[in-house]
């Protein structure tokens, strides 16, 4: 049974099967794609949702790893379009983990009966514009098709989990994963010896997490990242009330920041004050949870320059002073990159693991790894015994999980080529050539649902106005995305983002061309873009 308003069909294909057609094809059920599917489906359209998974979440399904949860405060995560929803939901802590994120969208999923327009455990393999009927062809890898008018990816911008190329990973004769794919089951890891690939957001969480338990670990660390403590707490009732009253000031709040978080910038300059109330301002955002120390402080700190440096050397100076032994407190001690340039990864004791008598950390700049052995790992300086392996290596972003489907726009012309260098976009959500294909994954960054919602509702609304106006299909023209190409260039050359070698732009898939994956706009400044766009008769959209 469909919902109500919906009316689903089926055709022939050349093989005499028949496949159903739906007004809009999503892949995904992340935070993203349901929300999507859930918008499409109120304004009365058929849509049907492919999803990889074995279940709802996304992000939230796939890292199980222990120590995963969120870096925004809950209560800013959840989603704002059923006041019903809000009131009835209650995030425990401050910074909810996975298995309670995963249970929120399940939640989500089932309250308004989503469900029944997923297809799990369905990965999507191609997908084929039909340039006589208008309408996209989508293989799945199982032989399922669907064709559908619309094609929606909201696939994840972190979700094509990225393990290095080492030589010898087959022959590794214990138990290894990456973090993005962490078994529902579980790792068993305790008293073992683990080694952990990798210090980003994932490492810094769940190094600390499993060295409660591992009998060793070896964390082979090649960039140091500053860290900051998260200071998560259990959400208690008065503080629950208070937010449940609060909800449309809070979200009113995030709508106004440049990444959506609720944490303004302080509009003093660093350098405008004395080094006291400096450092006394410094103090107490260190002292607060979350992103404050980042996203509250001196707005110039979050530029390059001496305000950058200054903040830079106070938390280097912190990490200093948590670690015991001085020549592992350097190691840990990032030199390499602007503080702020990569997205903060947010910690509950991480340093103090490097107290541990049984945990060592390993420079794998200054010693790279060779290769994977059956025993263990092998640097250029030595091998490392190991039981379990883990990959927190990261994501090829946003294009990585857009080129595992083969594409197929007008001409033949694949997505996968065309990005070849980047993304070529109008707003990071249409590229000339694709018609009726919104690229939702590459299009929104910071704190994900609230940068989400607006998006949906701007493509499902773009997406109404074409059939509303008798048209069939929607593309952007050829000038609006060389134009945004060299917006993205040009303004993303100048924000931190850019600065460091991150997924942001690329830079930790060798051989992936160097390009703002992003916008380079703050989410207000896209979203009052996106309207002029819409008040305009979709300005730089061809309507035909
Ligand atoms: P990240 O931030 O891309 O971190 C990946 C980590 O893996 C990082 O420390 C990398 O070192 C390391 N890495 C990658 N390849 C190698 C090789 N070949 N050898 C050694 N080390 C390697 O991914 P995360 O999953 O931690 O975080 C992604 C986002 O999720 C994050 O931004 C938050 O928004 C949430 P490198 O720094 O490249 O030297």
């Amino acid at each position: 049974m469909g919902h109500p308003l919906q009316q689903t069909t089926t055709a022939g294909n050349n093989r005499g099967e028949e496949i159903e057609q739906f007004d809009v094809i999503i892949i995904g059920a992340g935070v993203t794609g349901l929300y999507s599917l859930y918008r499409l489906r109120e304004l009365g359209l058929s849509v049907q949702t492919f999803e990889g998974g074995g279940g709802v979440g996304g992000t939230w399904y796939w890292n199980r790893y222990p120590g995963a949860r969120f870096d925004s405060e809950s209560y800013t995560y959840g989603y704002s379009f059923s006041k019903e929803l809000l009131q009835e939901w209650d995030w425990k802590e401050l910074y909810s983990g996975q298995p309670e994120n995963e249970r929120y969208l399940n939640y989500v999923a089932d309250k308004f009966d989503l469900r029944q327009h997923i297809r799990f455990n369905s990965r999507v393999v191609s997908a084929v514009f039909d340039e006589d009927e208008h309408v996209w062809q989508i293989h799945l890898q199982d032989g399922h098709q669907a064709q559908a008018q619309f094609f929606i990816t909201a696939v994840g911008s972190l979700s094509a989990y990225y393990v290095p190329d080492f030589e010898g990973i087959d022959s590794f004769q214990g138990a290894w994963c990456h973090t993005g794919r962490w078994p529902a089951e579980g790792m068993d890891l305790a008293g073992k010896r683990v080694g952990v690939i990798g210090t980003g957001a994932t490492g810094v969480q769940l190094i600390t997490e499993i060295a409660k338990e591992v009998g060793h670990l070896t964390v082979f660390q090649r960039t140091a990242n500053y860290c900051a403590p998260l200071r998560n707490r259990l959400i208690d009732d008065n503080m629950q009330r208070q937010i449940k009253a609060s909800y449309p000031e809070i979200f009113k709040r995030c709508n106004e920041t440049a990444g959506s978080f609720m944490h303004q910038f302080d509009t003093r300059s660093a350098m405008s004050v004395s080094p006291e109330e400096r450092l006394e301002q410094y103090e107490r955002l260190w002292s607060e949870p979350g992103f404050k120390k980042w996203l509250s402080n001196f707005y110039d700190v979050m530029m390059p320059g001496e305000a950058n440096e200054d903040y830079a050397e106070f938390v280097r100076n912190k990490i200093r002073e948590r670690v015991k032994d001085p020549v592992v407190a350097e190691k840990l001690v990032p030199k390499d990159h602007l503080f702020g340039s990569k997205r903060l990864p947010c910690e509950s004791g991480y340093y103090e693991v490097f107290n541990q008598a049984n945990v060592l950390l390993v420079d794998v700049r200054e010693s790279p790894i060779e290769r994977i052995t059956p025993k263990g790992v092998q640097t250029t300086a030595a091998e490392y015994d190991l039981d379990v392996l883990i990959f927190a290596t990261g994501y090829d972003a946003v294009t990585g999980s857009l080129n595992r489907i083969d594409i197929q726009g007008e001409g033949g012309q694949t997505l996968r080529d065309k990005f070849a260098n980047g993304p070529r976009t109008y707003m990071g959500i249409s590229s000339p050539g694709f018609p009726n294909l919104f690229t939702i994954n590459a299009a929104s960054v910071g704190n994900f649902v609230r940068a989400c919602e607006p998006l949906v509702d701007w493509v499902s609304e773009a997406i109404c106005y074409v059939r509303e106006h008798g048209f069939t299909r929607i593309s952007a023209t050829p000038e609006a995305e060389v134009a945004w190409t060299q917006h993205v260039s040009e303004a993303g050359a100048k924000i931190l983002r850019t600065q460091a070698n991150s997924w942001f732009v690329g830079a930790n898939i060798p051989g992936k061309a160097r390009f703002l994956l992003t916008s380079p706009d703050t989410a207000p400044v896209m979203r009052a873009k996106r309207a002029e766009v819409a008040a305009k008769g979709y300005e730089g959209f061809e309507l035909s």
